[in-house]
């Protein structure tokens, strides 16, 4: 049944402001939510102003939707009270809201934070145990054990995409591994938006020969990517960073901040 209303949370974000013009026309409305201010509503577009924190605002933004793309939150590492309110109650008011309003699906950007304390050799899928690299990852691994609740408790399914570094271009070494171009970010939000499917993990990456990802479940739902960082091989090769924990792990940086732990015991 095609989608009449969808939601894009996140709207004034990076990533959120790709998808905006991705999806320009693609339904008959597009809500675009977002903390802080958007560029005005166009044609078939409503904007709505909403602090994922404030469950019965959320609730209201969730009202005659069919559909949501969850983008919006805290976005790094940060402090308890931030990751509490955006990502952790900020989830359960968008999943809550969702189910009330009836909405039958949820794309939820998820990140590869969540599993960020695995090593970068070993070849993990979507079936690797939560290993969160911080207290943002740790929220994300959060909202996925929430929309399988969610999808098999309520039947509101969800395609939770653990997304990489989606950037214009990989930006150094890592994320030759890591990057996800905005085009195929779009591919991957139409086969959370079409594929027949009620709860499921896929990894939100480009074409990388260097990934760290078996990303086999993505392409079972129908993902096909068309970009690679490999063409950036040249320019971030060898620029590694002095920081073993870093270059240990998946999430890197993200990983290393903050260590106290045994790297032996890494998964
Ligand atoms: P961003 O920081 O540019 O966008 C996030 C948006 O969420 C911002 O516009 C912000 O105002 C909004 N927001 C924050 N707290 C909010 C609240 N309490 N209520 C309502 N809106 C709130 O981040 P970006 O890069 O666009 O990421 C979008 C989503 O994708 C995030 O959930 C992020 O965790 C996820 N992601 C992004 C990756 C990337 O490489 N860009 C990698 C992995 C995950
Ligand atoms: C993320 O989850 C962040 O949202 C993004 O800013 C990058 O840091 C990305 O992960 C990454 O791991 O490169």
């Amino acid at each position: 049944m095609p989608y009449q209303r969808v939601l894009l949370t996140g709207a004034a974000g990076n990533l959120g402001r790709e998808l905006r013009t991705r999806l320009a026309g693609r339904f008959p409305t597009l809500r675009l939510s977002d903390l802080a201010e958007m560029a005005p509503a166009g044609p078939g577009e409503e904007v709505v102003r909403c602090d994922l924190a404030d469950a019965s605002a959320v609730a209201e933004l969730c009202r005659d939707v069919d559909a949501i793309l969850h983008f919006g939150g805290q976005a790094t590492e940060a402090g308890w009270d931030k990751v509490l309110a955006a990502n952790i109650a900020g989830a359960i008011n968008l999943w809550e809201g969702a189910r009330l309003a009836g909405v039958r699906r949820i794309v939820f950007a998820s990140s590869n934070h969540a599993i960020g304390m695995h090593r970068r050799s070993t070849t993990i899928d979507h079936r690797a145990m939560a290993a969160p690299d911080g207290r943002y990852g740790l929220s994300k691994a959060f909202g996925e054990d929430l929309a399988a609740l969610y999808a098999y408790k309520h039947g509101v399914s969800a395609l939770c995409i653990r997304i990489g570094s989606s950037f214009a271009e990989p930006a150094d070494a890592r994320q030759l591994s890591t990057w996800m171009s905005f085009a195929d970010l779009g591919r991957m939000v139409e086969v959370g938006l079409t594929a027949d499917y009620t709860y499921e993990i896929v990894y939100g990456v480009s074409d990388n020969s260097r990934s760290f990802w078996d990303n086999s479940n993505a392409e079972r739902l129908g993902y096909r990517p068309a970009d690679s960082a490999d063409r950036f091989i040249e320019t971030h090769i060898g620029k590694t960073t002095d920081d073993p924990i870093a270059e240990l792990t998946q999430g890197g940086t993200f990983s290393s901040s903050e260590f106290s732990g045994d790297p032996d015991a890494l998964p």
